[in-house]
């Protein structure tokens, strides 16, 4: 305002000026009056931009204060949870999957999704054994992982885009490359899936292999009644007791459910693949740390088996002259350290547990009543898809 009132002093003062020099004053007045409004928009101008800076601020101050929530959320310390409390809290299959997730007859849990348990339990605390299971249904597996109940879920669940983001999950690696199958009777005379068209299919709640399904026959045009059942084993027991023409899921999933029927001869896998179903240990999202310990522990087999490293000459190894197995062992460097780990946490997942073939073999190999070829499940040495990062 002060200056507003200067500077009209001012012009004044020039207008006089012109007029006693004998210039043309009407001109000049004219002129001085035109600057004095181009001053007052610029004037204008300056204001709405002071306006929108100051919306700016506002909006900033708000993303700031989210961004605080979000670094609370980081924070949350789930090491520090599990070394508080000493047990590692697992969500694994519900127990209805040989090979994968078993509850055996004397109530022991056994399987490779529950082996990845341990694995993280061998790296965090030392000890395999110190893990809690939490068996789990297609549905309940993400509200308990969500809400805290589980440090880590290790159940048949596939890798998707929006598990990876709307649900607030990270996964931490692929542990089996699976793909979606369909199993109908031997005697049926269904060759393929355009065999089912008008027929019935059990499949499983909550699970990515019903939508795959709907998305699958729709395109090929099959017509077809999906039976949906919540409960984890009734796809595949309603199927079996003939209620239904197919029985759908992953294929590691009909090959475990094939030693459970009352005579598996009756039973074929068609040869299509409906789906990728990358399958893998998940955490939720907001710690970073612990991620990352799932994650180089889970890495840590795979690299082992790339390596050479087993649980047989995992002590011997710590004597190795190739540096990538020193360091991977915690013989040199500090890598565990950086995770907030003792840095032979994978010595301690190796001699434990043992390396992915190891793990795989002992769950799923020709010794089981599975026989399940590695095929892309092997490592990219060996023309798989297994590929760990370097332990540097
Ligand atoms: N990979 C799929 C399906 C996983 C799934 O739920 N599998 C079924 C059939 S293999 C199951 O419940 N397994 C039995 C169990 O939990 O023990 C997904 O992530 O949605």
């Amino acid at each position: 305002m002060k200056n507003k009132f200067i500077l009209g002093l001012c012009l004044t003062a020039f207008a006089v000026f012109l007029v006693a020099c004998g210039g043309d004053a009407g001109q000049a007045v004219a002129d001085l009056q035109a600057t004095v409004s181009d001053l007052e928009s610029q004037l204008a101008d300056a204001k709405s931009m002071a306006a929108d800076a100051e919306a700016k601020l506002e909006d900033a101050m708000s993303m700031a204060e989210e961004a605080g929530d979000g670094a609370a959320m980081a924070s949350a310390d789930t090491l520090a949870a599990v070394q508080d409390r000493g047990i590692l809290k697992c969500g694994v299959p519900a127990g209805v999957s040989p090979g994968f997730g078993f509850i055996e007859e004397d109530g022991s849990y056994t399987g490779f999704d529950y082996d990845y348990c341990r694995v993280i339990a061998a790296a965090v605390l030392g000890d395999a054994d110190a893990v809690e299971v939490r068996p789990t249904t297609g549905t309940e597996r993400f509200p308990v992982l969500q809400s805290g109940e589980i440090d880590m879920l290790s159940r048949q669940t596939t890798w998707t885009i929006s598990r990876d983001t709307a649900l607030g999950f990270n996964f931490v690696a692929t542990t089996y490359y699976d793909g979606q199958g369909m199993m109908v009777r031997a005697d049926s005379g269904i060759e393929s899936l355009e065999g089912l068209d008008g027929g019935t299919v059990c499949v499983a709640a909550g699970t990515t292999t019903e939508k795959n399904l709907a998305d699958v026959f729709r395109q090929l045009g099959i017509a077809y009644e999906a039976v949906v059942f919540d409960e984890p084993d009734a796809p595949r027991s309603t199927y079996d007791e003939g209620r239904c023409d197919g029985w759908t899921t992953d294929k590691s999933g009909l090959v475990s459910g094939l030693v459970q029927m009352n005579d598996p001869s009756e039973h074929v896998i068609l040869a299509e693949t409906m789906s990728k179903e990358p399958l893998g240990p998940l955490v939720r999202h907001g710690d970073d740390n612990w991620f990352d310990i799932v994650q180089w522990s889970t890495l840590c087999t795979m690299e082992a088996e790339e390596l050479g490293v087993t649980s047989a000459n995992v002590d011997e190894m710590l004597g190795s002259d190739n540096p990538k197995i020193l360091n991977m062992l915690g013989v040199e460097g500090d890598l565990g350290q950086a995770l907030g780990l003792n840095n032979d946490f994978c010595y301690q997942i190796i001699k434990q547990m043992g390396n992915y073939e190891e793990i795989y073999n002992k769950n799923l190999g020709p010794d089981t009543p599975f026989n399940l070829a590695r095929g892309v499940n092997s490592l990219w040495t060996e023309g798989g898809l297994l590929y760990s990062p370097p332990f540097r």
